[in-house]
C-alpha cells in the first residue's frame, strides 16, 4: 500500500468513529476548543471549532497532505514549474501580486519585469481615465466603463468591484456584461451615453464566442453614434492575443497583456483587474495585491497545521471524502460579497470538478463538492430550513466583517447576532426534550405538545466554519481570495488532480458550433439525436412563424 493510500485508510478508520461524535460533547470535553480550533492571520480569524474534528483528525489530515507531497507541489507552484500538466503550463498567479525585489522564474526567465511593466501601464491608464486626462472621441470624460468578458474574465473583477464599491467615486460606474444573451447588453446600452462610455474587452484568448459577440455589438452601437474613428478612444483590450486585439482595431497602447501561465479564474490580479483599478484607483488595486501577497507568504511558509489555506482545504476534504457531505454552502453575512458565491463556484468547481487524476487514472473518491450560497441574512428566509432540519447535511462557511463601512445605526449588530446564532443552531441544535420543555412553558399540552416537539427539534451537529475580517478593505479582500485560491490548489493536490485546466467546458462549445449554422438559417447537422433534433426544429419553426407574423 502506498503512503498516500495508507493515509486515506487511516482517515477512513478515524471517520468511522467521527460519524458518532457530537459537537455538544466535543465542546463539553474541551473548554479550550475555540482557541485550539481557530487560526488568526493579521486581522483574519478562521474558526473551525464547529467542524466535526478533533486534534487527531487534523494530525491525520496533515499526514495525508504530506503523503500527497503537498509541500513539494506548493514549492513547484511558486517555482513556476509546469504543474498545469495537460496544458503544459505554469500556474503562477502568485507572481502577479509578488511585491518583493526577488525574481520569479518561469521557463528560466524572470517574469517580474513584464509583470511590473504591465502594472505600470495599468496605473498610467487608470489614473488618466480617473483624472479626465484620457477622454472620449467628443472630448468628454468617461462616466461609465463596461467590462465585456466572461468566466474568469468577468467573475473576479466583478466580485471585487461590487465588494469594494463603497470606496468608488460617485461619478464613475463600472458595468459587467458577460452573457451572450442580448438581454444582458441591450438594456445597458439603452442607458449609456456613447460619448462617455469606455469598453474593456477582456478575453485571454480573444476568441470566446460570448465576448466577441458582445464586443461586436458594442462596437456597432458606438460607431453608429460616433463613427469608426472613435473605436481607438472608446475601446481597450485585455488579452494574451495581441494579434486579434489589433485586428479588432484597438491600438497597442490601449491593449493590456498577460501570460499563458495565468489561468482565467486566477487572473483578477493581472490586467483583467483593470476595471478594479479604474473604479477604485490604482493604489487600492495595489492594496488588493498586497493582501494576496501576504497570504501567499503565509501559505508558502507556515507549518501545515497552522497554515490557513491548508487547514481550510483539509477540512473541505474531510467533509467531502470522509464524512460524505456532497455540497458546501458559502454564506457571506455582507451584502457587498453577494457575488462571492458565484466567484467561488467557478474557482472551486472549474478547478476541482474532475474525475481523473493527473496521470489519467480515475480519482476513485469524491472530488469537489457542489459549492453554492447566498448572502445572509437573506438566505435565512429562504433555504436555511433545509440547513437546519433537512435530510442533507451541508457544511457551511460563514464570512463577515466585524465593522461595517456604512453609518446606519442598528444594522450591523443585528447582522452579526444572526450570523452567530446560525452557527450555534447548526452546531448544537435543540433536542426533543428541550423543544418539549419550551412548548410546555408556552402552555402547549398533550398530543399537540408531542407533535410540535418533533417538528421543533433541531438535530444540530451540522458543521460550519466562520471567517471574520475586521473590515472589508482591499487588503483584507485580497487576502481572503488568495486563501480560497490556495485552498483549491491544496484540495486538488490531495485528490491528485490538475486544478488548473478545464477540459469539461469544451464539448458543449464544440456541439454549439455544430448547431449554430442551423439556427442561422443554414443546414441541420447530420446524425442529430431525436431529442435535440426535435427541439431544434421546434425553435426554427416557431421563429419562422414569428418572423412571418411581423
Ligand atoms: C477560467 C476559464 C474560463 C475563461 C472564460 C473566458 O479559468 O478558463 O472561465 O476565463 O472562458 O475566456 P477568455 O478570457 O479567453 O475569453
Amino acid at each position: 500500500m502506498s503512503a498516500l493510500d495508507a493515509a486515506w485508510a487511516a482517515l477512513a478508520a478515524h471517520a468511522a468513529h467521527a460519524k458518532k461524535w457530537s459537537l455538544r460533547a466535543l465542546f463539553a470535553e474541551d473548554p479550550e476548543r475555540f482557541a485550539r480550533c481557530s487560526l488568526v492571520f493579521e486581522d483574519l480569524v478562521f474558526d473551525f471549532s464547529k467542524q466535526l474534528v478533533r486534534t487527531e483528525t487534523l494530525e491525520l489530515l496533515c499526514a495525508l497532505a504530506r503523503a500527497a507531497d503537498l509541500e513539494s507541489w506548493r514549492a513547484r507552484m511558486f517555482a513556476g514549474a509546469h504543474i498545469n500538466s495537460t496544458e503544459d503550463r505554469a500556474a503562477l498567479h502568485v507572481a502577479l501580486r509578488h511585491r518583493g525585489p526577488e525574481p520569479i522564474l518561469c521557463d528560466g526567465r524572470d517574469v517580474m519585469p513584464e509583470v511590473r511593466a504591465e502594472l505600470a501601464k495599468m496605473r498610467a491608464f487608470a489614473e488618466a481615465v480617473r483624472s479626465g486626462a484620457v477622454r472620449g472621441a467628443r472630448g468628454h470624460s468617461f462616466s461609465d466603463v463596461v467590462n465585456i468578458g466572461i468566466g474568469g474574465s468577468d467573475l473576479g473583477p466583478q466580485m471585487v468591484c461590487r465588494a469594494l464599491a463603497h470606496l468608488a467615486p460617485p461619478d464613475l460606474r463600472v458595468h459587467f456584461v458577460s452573457n451572450v444573451d442580448g438581454a444582458h447588453l441591450s438594456p445597458l446600452l439603452a442607458r449609456l451615453d456613447p460619448a462617455r462610455t469606455l469598453f474593456i474587452v477582456a478575453s485571454k484568448t480573444f476568441t470566446t464566442q460570448e465576448t466577441m459577440q458582445n464586443a461586436a455589438s458594442a462596437r456597432a452601437w458606438l460607431t453608429a453614434a460616433l463613427g469608426e474613428e472613435a473605436i481607438a478612444q472608446h475601446f481597450v483590450a485585455v488579452s494574451t492575443n495581441a494579434q486579434a486585439v489589433r485586428s479588432f482595431g484597438i491600438p497597442p497602447e490601449r491593449s493590456f497583456g498577460f501570460w499563458d501561465w495565468v489561468g482565467g479564474r486566477f487572473s483578477l490580479w493581472s490586467a483583467i483587474g483593470l476595471p478594479i483599478a479604474l473604479l477604485l484607483g490604482f493604489a487600492r488595486f495595489e492594496e488588493l495585491l498586497e493582501g494576496a501577497h501576504s497570504m501567499d507568504r503565509h501559505f508558502a511558509t507556515a507549518p501545515l497545521a497552522r497554515n490557513l489555506p491548508v487547514v481550510h482545504a483539509l477540512l473541505a476534504v474531510w467533509n467531502r471524502d470522509l464524512l460524505g457531505f456532497s455540497t458546501r454552502a458559502v454564506l457571506p453575512y455582507d451584502q457587498r460579497l453577494e457575488r462571492l458565491p458565484a466567484f467561488l463556484q467557478q474557482l472551486e468547481m472549474e478547478s476541482n470538478g474532475k474525475r481523473v487524476r493527473r496521470d489519467g487514472q480515475p480519482v476513485g473518491r469524491p472530488t469537489c463538492p457542489i459549492v453554492w450560497g447566498e448572502v445572509g441574512t437573506n438566505g435565512q428566509h429562504a433555504f436555511f430550513q433545509l440547513l437546519h432540519q433537512g435530510t442533507e447535511i451541508v457544511p457551511c462557511e460563514f464570512i463577515a466583517c466585524v465593522n461595517p463601512d456604512h453609518h446606519l445605526p442598528g444594522h450591523h449588530e443585528k447582522l452579526l447576532a444572526n450570523l452567530l446564532a446560525q452557527t450555534q443552531a447548526l452546531a448544537f441544535g435543540r433536542t426533543e426534550a428541550e423543544a418539549r420543555e419550551a412548548l410546555a412553558k408556552a402552555g402547549v399540552r398533550g398530543e399537540r405538545l408531542e407533535l410540535l416537539a418533533r417538528h421543533r427539534t433541531f438535530p444540530g451537529n451540522r458543521p460550519s466554519s466562520t471567517i471574520l475580517l475586521d473590515r472589508l478593505t482591499p487588503r483584507a479582500l485580497g487576502r481572503l481570495i488568495a486563501l480560497f485560491e490556495h485552498s483549491v490548489f491544496v484540495q486538488g493536490v490531495l485528490w491528485e488532480i490538475n486544478s488548473f485546466d478545464q477540459w469539461g467546458v469544451e464539448l458543449g462549445k464544440e456541439l454549439a458550433a455544430r448547431l449554430l449554422p442551423a439556427l442561422e438559417g443554414g443546414r441541420e447537422p447530420q446524425e442529430l439525436d431525436p431529442s435535440t433534433r426535435g427541439l431544434l426544429r421546434h425553435i426554427i419553426e416557431r421563429r419562422a412563424g414569428i418572423a412571418a407574423q411581423r
